[in-house]
């Protein structure tokens, strides 16, 4: 602990790496890291946890890609656990309980199930999961009346249908030599017991970077807070299958973080319990004390964060990771650099200070798998983007209350009047799909690790060296002394 005054604090702007020897070729550099102590990415790159950056959709992509999306906490425990559900069910060899549909439901029953969980058919079960036929896009696209039964529609019993624990192999030929898209798997009762797709197995070849659990699905993590209910979230989250748990406020250096962390993982042994935010040595070693399987750091690097103005409290993301890291290293839990990343550059800067992965905000809000419409202003497209204590997140609209307030330990302020906000809100240009914006980001890392001399993100950590620069130094660093008449896809001037 310092006397009064810490150590100088050093951000991204502030250092450069050093160009290091280097002897590889491009295709031996491997990007995988670790979220947590058993969660493993082959990209180090999650989305934030905010209600304009991370819902299914956002955690799909993440996951399609190589990293993980960190569901937001600011909706019900229902919605947030159902959103692990359509995350978990998204892509996998088999799906192990597939959404199915009654015989006396409609059409118009059907086709919502079809258009919520982007399917193109559903089997038919009775009330004991008994395969009764499959109602596909087929099946119903040329019925007119929505109101008729799904029972007068379906293709009825006997279809082809595979046995629990078949192969891919048996699987895929059974679905060739049929020509159908699907295969429900049964027991010996005709018990309903999975679904295999041809959707399936095709997106399984086109994602061959995805983050996966050890049953082949996409991997999800989600926040929870500490206060009211935030136990009975994650119990629910876990439920739903989530891999990891993040104990997410801003200011994880507080015994009820801790508190809440322990109580995780003392009812649940089987996911991971990530605690946050925390900016000091200190800080990373009493959420390692808790039991945190991985800790996220930044207090007030955020695009959107006026933490550092509202409270003038912070650490200079860079030091900051470094800090931490030098705590949950030792302990071997591994550090998120979480929030003021701006360029590609940046997230070597945050690996070889000490990070395993970094979250990222502001760089993924702009992309079309981020909730929210898309704007036109003058010609040009923007997504919304705002804090997660910005004022728009943590107040009362209408009857939807809101659920991130805690993050900012406000949730007992009686009215909305009485927030004290520390985020902003805003918009943000728009990037298109994250797959192009992943593939510049991880590019721009993979050029780092050419330069520094890193195969690995381990070594990279542990090769990479910084030079400490000046204002004049940054600005030599961006393009001066030109008028750019060109946009760059992964630059941007301020
Ligand atoms: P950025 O990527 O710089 O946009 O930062 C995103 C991070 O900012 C989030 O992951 C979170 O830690 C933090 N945040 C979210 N809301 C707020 C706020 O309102 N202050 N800060």
């Amino acid at each position: 602990v310092p006397d009064k005054f810490a150590t100088l604090g050093l951000t991204y702007d502030d250092v450069l790496l050093l160009p290091g020897p280097s002897d590889m070729a491009p295709d031996e550099i491997d990007t995988a890291s670790y979220v947590s102590k058993n969660v493993r990415v082959n990209i180090p790159l999650l989305s934030a946890a905010m209600d304009k950056v991370t819902e299914s959709r956002m955690a799909i992509a993440m996951a399609r890609q190589g990293g993980v999306g960190v569901l937001h906490r600011n909706l019900s425990i229902e919605d947030q656990a159902n959103q692990v559900d359509l995350v978990k069910r998204s892509e996998s060899g088999m799906v192990a309980d597939p959404i199915t549909v009654h015989p006396d439901a409609t059409l118009a029953e059907a086709d919502a199930l079809c258009a919520k969980f982007r399917i193109s058919g559903v089997p038919v079960t009775d009330g004991n999961k008994k395969l009764l036929g499959i109602v596909t896009n087929r099946d119903m696209a040329f019925e007119s009346d929505r109101t008729r039964r799904v029972r007068e529609v379906m293709t009825p019993m006997p279809l082809v249908t595979g046995t629990v624990g078949i192969s891919g192999v048996e699987a895929m030929e059974l679905l060739r030599k049929h020509k159908i898209e699907k295969l429900p798997l049964v027991d010996g009762e005709g018990v309903l017991k999975g679904l295999i797709t041809v959707k399936d197995f095709v997106k399984a070849e086109k994602y061959p970077n995805a983050a996966k659990d050890a049953e082949g699905r996409l991997l999800v993590g989600a926040a929870v807070g500490v206060a009211g209910d935030a136990f009975e979230r994650a119990q629910a989250l876990i439920e739903a299958g989530v891999d990891f748990i993040v104990v997410d406020t801003a200011h994880g250096h507080s015994r009820l973080v801790g508190d809440m962390i322990a109580k995780i993982k003392s009812n649940h042994t089987r996911v991971d319990v990530i605690g946050g935010n925390i900016a000091t040595r200190d800080g990373a070693q009493a959420l390692v004390d808790a039991g945190a399987d991985g800790i996220k750091v930044g207090v007030g690097p955020g695009s959107i964060c006026t933490t550092r103005v509202v409270a003038g409290v912070g650490v200079p993301q860079v030091t900051a990771i470094y800090e931490a890291a030098e705590a949950a290293r030792a302990a071997g839990v591994p550090v998120i650099g979480d929030g003021g990343l701006q360029y590609s550059g940046d997230i070597a800067k945050a690996l070889v200070a000490g990070a395993d992965t970094v979250m990222l905000g502001s760089l993924l809000a702009g992309c079309e798998e981020s909730p929210g419409e898309l704007m036109f202003i003058n010609g040009k497209q923007f997504k919304s983007y705002r804090g997660m204590g910005s004022l728009g997140a943590m107040q009362t609209r209408g009857d939807r209350r809101s659920f991130s307030k805690d993050r900012y330990f406000q949730e007992g302020v009686a009215s909305d009047e009485q927030l004290i906000p520390e985020g902003i809100e805003g918009q943000v240009p728009y990037r298109g799909p994250l797959s192009s914006v992943v593939h510049q980001l991880v590019g721009g890392l993979r050029q780092s690790m050419f330069y520094v001399g890193g195969r690995t993100v381990p070594e990279l950590q542990s090769n990479g060296r910084f030079v400490r620069i000046t204002s004049a130094g940054l600005k030599e660093s961006h393009p001066h002394d030109i008028q750019m008449t060109v946009e760059a896809p992964n630059y941007s001037a301020k």
